[in-house]
């Protein structure tokens, strides 16, 4: 979220939602908000949107330039493949593997449930092995194109280096023999929206 509304030049108002130094969100928020997740928006009228996807759609609406998210038929759809399978075969896989195996997730193994979900041990081996499958397939994508979904940087970009970054953090970050992720990461981490 916070790299897509760097991108675009929006600044919104932000609150932090989760309990200093743990990986849990606070009592007030699970409390009001049934959806348990973030990111959140809250917009003038007092809704929300839920789902990161729908919140840059939101945006991509209100403040079309520069477009992320494709400028026709073609360009939307092949963006919103490639976000998909970013979030499908790579965030859900670190996800999978991380969720399962931390001690802070313990009895709630998927995000946003009130009620109690154990941890699956076997789902940790998964995890891996689907993101050795998604590091493939990206790596492949990426041998005919500059970034994800084609020759101009995108929503699906985003998606794919949060996945990364989230599975470098477990020490699954690219692989060796992936050299062309190696070289879109290093291209994509120099854009400001991302340094920083
Ligand atoms: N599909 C959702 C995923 C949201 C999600 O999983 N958020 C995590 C943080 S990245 C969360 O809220 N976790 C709360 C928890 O673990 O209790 C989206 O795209 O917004």
């Amino acid at each position: 979220m916070t790299i897509f509304l760097a991108e675009k030049g929006i600044e919104i108002p932000t609150e932090d939602v989760g309990v200093p130094g743990k990986a849990f969100l606070t009592p007030t928020f699970l409390e009001n908000h049934n959806h348990r997740r973030v990111p959140l928006l809250q917009l003038d009228d007092g809704s929300y949107i839920a789902e990161a996807m729908a919140i840059c759609r939101y945006f991509e609406q209100i403040h079309p330039d520069p477009p992320l998210m494709g400028n026709n038929a073609q360009e939307m759809a092949v963006i919103d493949m490639w976000e998909r399978l970013a979030e499908w075969e790579g965030m859900q896989a670190i996800a999978e593997y991380y969720r399962n195996s931390k001690g802070s997730f313990t009895d709630r193994s998927l995000p946003g449930y009130s009620k109690s979900l154990q941890q699956i041990p076997e789902l940790i081996e998964r995890g891996q092995a689907r993101l050795e499958v998604f590091y493939e397939k990206f790596n492949a994508q990426l041998a005919d194109n500059e970034y994800i979904a084609g020759d101009r940087f995108s929503v699906a970009d985003i998606t794919t280096l949060c996945t990364i970054d989230f599975a470098a953090f477990s020490k699954l970050g690219i692989p060796e023999n992936c050299a062309n992720l190696q070289r879109w990461y290093e291209l994509v981490s120099k854009r400001s929206s991302v340094a920083g």
